[in-house]
């Protein structure tokens, strides 16, 4: 199929909000020239949200290492033999304390990961707590906890989860030669318990795992078609651990990653699009470029869950080459935003959607 650009009025017109994607056309949307496709993801991304500014979360592994599943390219799978410390679940309070720094660090989300086929029914007391007290220090909440059947998520909704991660990570077709012990399906299934439950999804994938170009239409097509779009799409870059299976994959054309920003942007126009794992490994320029493209979330804080994040300082420093602001929580501002929009005075209030970075 033939995509063609002529000017923004061409790049506003086609971002209405789709669920039906075909292939070819996102193909089509891949093989653009480089500059068309970044002017044309950056007019988009100018049309639903304001382009310099980023939503900033941090990460917390509340329970390392010793996964059942088999994900080729995870460090914390028992299957493959990374050397990685394994930890129990965490303590309450300890996952506080952590939240706590990460907010006075400039998060506005704080995002707790389990290395779980799916939660026992032991665990669900203790996460839906840890829940509950993040939510009270006025952080927004995520957790990825692997699957869950519809009462968990309904509990965890309960307990004032905002956000539930749960990434479809390639293309059905690549899907099997990256785990074999859970199917697409399942993942899906998952999906749909999180949205039936009232919470906000937050689901990507991975790119630089060996897989094809075809295989990253295929995954921006699922997520793309889903009944609603997830509010959060992260896009990670492999980071190769050794001892994963994945550990001496080639490298992906940091251009190539940029693309597929563009085109996750351009799909899924009023998502935030998280430039999300492989910052570490990733150049200055990449991620200039990827915000241009139309990233508009990331994760700070050294660490992810179990590799390197750049430092505080190096994203400060970073953001403040760039011209780019931390996004304050949006919940906090909700009834205050909607109020200004009513009477027309977002432009002003400008400054009110702004929060210094953490010194
Ligand atoms: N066990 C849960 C699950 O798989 O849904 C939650 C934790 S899991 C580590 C969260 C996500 O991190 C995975 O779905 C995958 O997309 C991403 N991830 C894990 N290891 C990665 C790596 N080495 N490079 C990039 N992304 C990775
Ligand atoms: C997501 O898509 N990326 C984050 C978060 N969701 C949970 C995890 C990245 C993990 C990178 C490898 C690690 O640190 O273990
Ligand atoms: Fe386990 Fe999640 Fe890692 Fe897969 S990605 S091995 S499910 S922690």
């Amino acid at each position: 199929m033939q995509v063609s650009l002529n000017g923004p009025q061409e790049a506003k017109a086609q971002s209405v909000v789709r669920h039906n994607w075909h292939r070819g056309e996102i193909k089509a949307l891949f093989d653009l020239p480089f500059n068309d496709l970044l002017f044309r993801a950056a007019s988009i991304h100018r049309q639903y949200f304001s382009p310099n500014e980023v939503q900033v979360s941090t990460l917390l592994s509340i329970k390392t290492g010793a996964c059942p599943e088999d994900c080729k390219y995870c460090s914390q799978s028992g299957h493959h033999n990374t050397g990685l410390e394994k930890e129990k679940l965490m303590a309450v309070a300890e996952v506080i304390k952590e939240a706590k720094a990460a907010k006075a660090q400039g998060a506005s989300r704080f995002c707790m990961g389990a290395a779980w086929r799916s939660p026992r029914a032991k665990d669900m007391p203790v996460v839906l707590e840890m829940v509950r007290e993040v939510k009270a220090l006025g952080l927004e909440t995520c957790m990825t906890l692997g699957m869950l059947d519809e009462k968990q998520a309904q509990a965890l909704a309960d307990a004032g989860l905002d956000y539930y991660n749960h990434n479809l990570d390639t293309s059905r077709e690549y899907y099997t030669t990256i785990v074999t012990t859970r199917t697409y399906d399942d993942r899906l299934t998952t999906l749909a318990h999180v949205r039936d439950a009232g919470m906000k999804i937050c689901a990507g994938g991975i790119v630089g795992m060996g897989e094809r170009r075809e295989d990253r239409i295929g995954l921006l097509q699922q997520l793309a078609n889903l009944p609603q779009h997830p509010e959060s799409v992260p896009i990670n870059m492999l980071v190769k651990v050794e001892g994963t299976p994945l550990g001496d994959s080639d490298d992906l054309d940091p251009l190539e990653f940029v693309r597929t920003i563009a085109v996750a942007r351009i799909l899924m126009p009023t998502s935030y699009v998280r430039l999300s794992a492989g910052r570490q490994q990733m150049d200055d320029s990449t991620q200039a470029l990827c915000f241009f493209a139309g990233a508009n979330s990331l994760f700070c804080g050294e660490r992810l869950l179990t590799t390197e994040n750049p430092t505080l300082n190096k994203d400060e420093q970073l953001f403040s080459r760039l011209g780019i602001q931390p996004l304050v929580q949006q919940d906090a501002q909700s009834d205050e935003h909607l109020h200004a929009e009513l009477t027309g005075q977002v432009a002003e209030q400008k400054g009110l959607y702004y929060n210094a970075m953490a010194k």
